[in-house]
């Protein structure tokens, strides 16, 4: 006999109360820090603290990333496999405070489906920003001050001793009242600070944090300074974690964070497309690409790869910009104009390329149908590779009816195809007209290489022209 309708209700009551159990349950046992198996290497994304610091976004006077930007943003950083993203402290402003609550609830609605993302706000140790980060709901703190000769004698002015007679104090109650929280101190522009007097402060914070940063602020430190820094820290406090985070003032950023990483440094902070202040810190997906090549793979544990040059052409697109030149996970790395090239390319790919671009999603299919595509990438493609007209709405209502179609594909049509029907058919679009005799002079190589043919010494054949 079927339950009758308040056997039913009666059911969903006791359903009601099991979701409800389990959700205190996990934001109690599941969702603490403390049960988290850090990877390998960790990223802390800090494009939506520090890249949001970037001069580019003043070049359209745009000036910050909307809550729509940053919603996309942070939701694309989960689904590739970020699971600590840096936000700035939410009483910076009113923005800020509503924009950390619109993050959370995006990272709340990818729990089930990602797992958790912990939530770090950016504070000064201050118990001002401390306390607006714990209303917030922010699963840890990401405490700085500036521990240089620099910054004691022209910002806070405070001598070694009195840096420690605020932090330590707060450190404590911050650690006795809330235990939960993940908590990271930072001796500011740690590069030009000597090891003397960064023991001399860490020593007494060590034993209430989870993890120890080391800022290059202004981007001093080179390869050979950054594996001896990490090398002493170790030695000193073997037990705990220590953070990265290298700013690009001479080039560094991306050799100084590998070098980091190899030399045991667990978390790294990043950002997209390596922007920041100035030149910016590391690029996220150039770090993962040189950790590729140099075949250090338990790094690459958990991270989506193929969604890297996606999530590039994502945020290129929310700096109004291409994805830069100079960052390696980009479609100008796999672009040749060179006459020569292309002769030798049409062979064998290896010739000019010797490393797996298309494993990072520089590659047609990943470009229109990888997870993270979504209008941006269908007017990048459209615009960038396939060289029509199109404004950004028209791209937009054109991936509407891409998404719609794609899914009913029959198994041997291309979704390419499916996408230059729908742009010509039904919306009419042309393309630009560039003169005849620069037509053949750009050959972009955008094919999927087999698992197997992928190494960087195997010969890549099986290349597919890609000619504008
Ligand atoms: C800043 C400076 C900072 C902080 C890094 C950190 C730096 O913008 O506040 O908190 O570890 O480069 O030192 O980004
Ligand atoms: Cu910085």
């Amino acid at each position: 006999m079927s339950p009758s309708f308040k056997d039913k209700g009666g059911l969903r009551g006791v359903a009601l109360v099991f979701a409800l159990i389990l959700k205190s349950w996990s934001s109690f046992i599941m969702f603490q820090f403390k049960h988290y198996q850090p990877r390998p290497l960790e990223i802390i994304d800090t494009t939506l603290r520090e890249g949001s610091q970037t001069s580019l976004l003043h070049d359209h006077y745009k000036y910050f990333f909307t809550q729509n930007d940053k919603i996309e943003i942070a939701r694309d950083l989960i689904t590739f496999g970020v699971k600590f993203l840096e936000l700035f402290a939410p009483n910076v402003s009113p923005r800020e405070r509503d924009d950390f609550a619109a993050i959370k609830a995006t990272r709340d609605e990818l729990i089930m489906q990602k797992g958790y993302t912990f939530l770090l706000a950016h504070v000064r140790c201050h118990p001002d920003d401390v306390a607006a980060a714990v209303e917030a709901g922010a699963d840890g703190l990401n405490m700085y001050m500036g521990l240089s000769t620099a910054a004691r004698t022209h910002s806070h002015g405070k001598d070694l001793a009195s840096i420690v007679q605020q932090v330590r104090p707060l450190l404590e109650d911050i650690r006795k009242n809330y235990p939960h929280l993940i908590l990271r101190f930072s001796g500011e522009d740690a590069f030009r600070t000597s090891e003397a007097d960064l023991f001399r402060v860490y020593d007494e914070v060590i034993p209430f944090v989870d993890r120890i940063g080391t800022p290059d602020t202004v981007g001093v430190a080179t390869p050979v300074s950054v594996a001896q820094r990490v090398k002493a820290l170790r030695e000193r406090y073997p037990k705990i974690d220590l953070e990265g985070h290298f700013h690009d003032d001479r080039g560094f950023s991306i050799i100084n964070a590998l070098e980091a990483v190899k030399s045991g440094m667990r978390y790294m902070d990043t950002t997209l497309l390596g922007v920041g202040d100035r030149s910016g810190i590391t690029s996220m997906t150039a770090l993962f690409y040189n950790l590729y090549i140099d075949k250090c793979y338990d790094h690459l544990e958990g991270y989506h790869l193929r969604g890297a040059y996606p999530i590039n052409v994502m945020f290129a697109s929310k700096l109004k910009k291409l994805v830069p030149s100079k960052e390696p996970v980009s479609l100008t790395n796999r672009t040749h104009t060179a006459g020569v090239h292309q002769k030798a390319l049409l062979n064998s790919t290896s010739t000019y390329e010797a490393f797996p671009l298309d494993q990072f999603g520089v590659s047609e299919s990943e470009v229109l149908l990888g997870p993270l595509s979504g209008w941006n990438i269908v007017h990048y493609f459209l615009k960038e590779i396939k060289y029509y007209n199109l404004d950004e709405a028209t791209a937009r209502q054109i991936a509407t009816v891409f998404k719609e179609r794609i899914y009913n594909l029959a198994q041997n049509d291309s979704p390419t195809q499916l996408l230059i029907d729908i742009a010509e058919n039904e919306f009419g679009l042309t393309h630009m007209i560039i003169p005849e005799r620069f037509k053949d002079n750009i050959v972009q190589v955008m094919d999927n290489v087999p698992q197997s043919d992928s190494g960087e010494n195997g010969t890549r054949q099986g290349a597919v022209m890609l000619k504008r």
